[in-house]
C-alpha cells in the first residue's frame, strides 16, 4: 500500500484541509499520514475563528519519524500558516524526499484576486520558494499571479495562462497545474506544464453556476491520490476535476447545502467509479 503524508492544519468544521485530504486519500486506498500544523475552529472565511499554532510539535514528529525509518511515497503540503512552517516544511522535503516519492504543494493563499486574510505579499513570495522545491504545484490563477508577479485577470486567453505556467515553471517545480483554468464563460478545469517533456495539457469541465471554498483541497488531495493509484499525471488531472465538479454538483442539489464547503462524502462513491474500483 502507498503511504502519503499531508501537511496542512485542522480546521474543526469547515469541510477543507485535512478533514477533506484525509478521509479523500483514505478512501481511494492509500495510507494517509498527517502533520496537522494548526487547529482552528472553523476555517478562515468564518468569523471570530479560534487558532492554535503547532508549529513546535513539527520537527519532533518528523524527527521521530525518521528515528523509525518511516518513509512515503509522495508528501503533499497545503495551507500552511506562517513563514517558519514554510522554512520547516521545506527541510522536511530534503531530510524525506527520494528518487522515487512525490512532492506537492498545494500553495493555499488565495482566491478570487485576493489573498487570504492571514496573508499579505511577502508570504506569497516566501510560498513561491517552497514551490521552487517541489515536484507538482497546484496554484489558482490568484496564487500564480501573486507568486509570479503577473496580473490576476478575470478573463484571458490561452496565451495568457501558458505565461504563467512557463513563470511558475521558472520558480523551478518540475510540473505545473493551474487550477479554475476556462476560456469560455461556461467552461472551467485546469492546464498543466510539463518540464520534463515541455508539454501543456488542457482539461475542462462545463461551469457550474455556484462555488464553494475548499474546492482547491478537494482537487489538490484527489490528485494526490490518483497519482498514488498509479494514474498518469493528466488522467489523475482528469479524475480530480471531474470530482470537484461533481462535488460542487451534489452539493448544489442539497436545499440546505452549507456555503463553507461542500458535500464530498456523498460523491465518493462516483470518486471509486473513477478510479474503477
Ligand atoms: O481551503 C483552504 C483553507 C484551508 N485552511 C484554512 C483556510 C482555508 C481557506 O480559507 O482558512 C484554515
Amino acid at each position: 500500500m502507498k503511504r502519503i503524508v499531508t501537511v496542512q492544519d485542522i480546521s474543526c468544521v469547515g469541510k477543507c484541509s485535512l478533514t477533506v485530504a484525509l478521509p479523500i486519500i483514505s478512501a481511494m486506498g492509500v495510507e494517509t499520514a498527517i502533520i496537522p500544523t494548526a487547529v482552528l475552529s472553523t476555517h478562515t472565511m468564518f468569523k471570530n475563528f479560534t487558532f492554535k499554532d503547532l508549529t513546535d510539535e513539527i520537527n519532533p514528529i518528523t524527527n521521530h519519524w525518521k528515528n523509525e525509518n518511516i518513509g512515503f511515497d509522495a508528501i503533499y503540503t497545503g495551507y500552511l500558516g506562517s513563514f517558519e512552517q514554510i522554512d520547516i516544511v521545506a527541510n522536511m522535503f530534503d531530510d524525506f524526499k527520494t528518487d522515487s516519492n512525490l512532492t506537492i504543494v498545494d500553495p493555499v493563499m488565495a482566491d478570487n484576486g485576493k489573498l487570504y486574510p492571514a496573508f499579505d505579499e511577502a508570504f506569497a513570495k516566501k510560498m513561491a520558494t517552497l514551490c521552487g522545491k517541489a515536484d507538482i504545484i497546484l496554484p489558482n490563477i490568484t496564487e500564480a499571479s501573486f507568486m509570479t508577479g503577473m496580473e490576476y485577470k478575470e478573463k484571458y486567453d490561452e496565451a495568457y495562462a501558458k505565461e504563467m505556467l512557463l513563470k511558475l515553471a521558472d520558480l523551478g517545480a518540475k510540473i505545473c497545474i493551474l487550477t479554475g483554468v476556462g476560456f469560455t464563460e461556461d467552461t472551467t478545469g485546469v492546464m498543466g506544464y510539463d518540464t520534463t517533456t515541455k508539454e501543456f495539457f488542457h482539461y475542462t469541465n462545463k461551469k457550474l453556476p455556484a462555488s464553494y471554498h475548499g474546492t482547491g483541497d478537494i482537487f489538490a488531495s484527489t490528485l494526490t491520490g490518483a497519482i498514488m493509484n498509479g494514474l498518469s499525471l493528466q488522467d489523475a488531472s482528469k479524475v480530480a476535476a471531474d470530482f470537484t465538479a461533481e462535488c460542487i454538483r451534489i452539493t448544489m442539489e442539497d436545499e440546505k447545502g452549507c456555503w463553507y464547503g461542500v458535500n464530498f462524502e456523498l460523491a465518493i462513491p462516483y470518486l471509486l467509479k473513477l478510479l474503477g474500483k
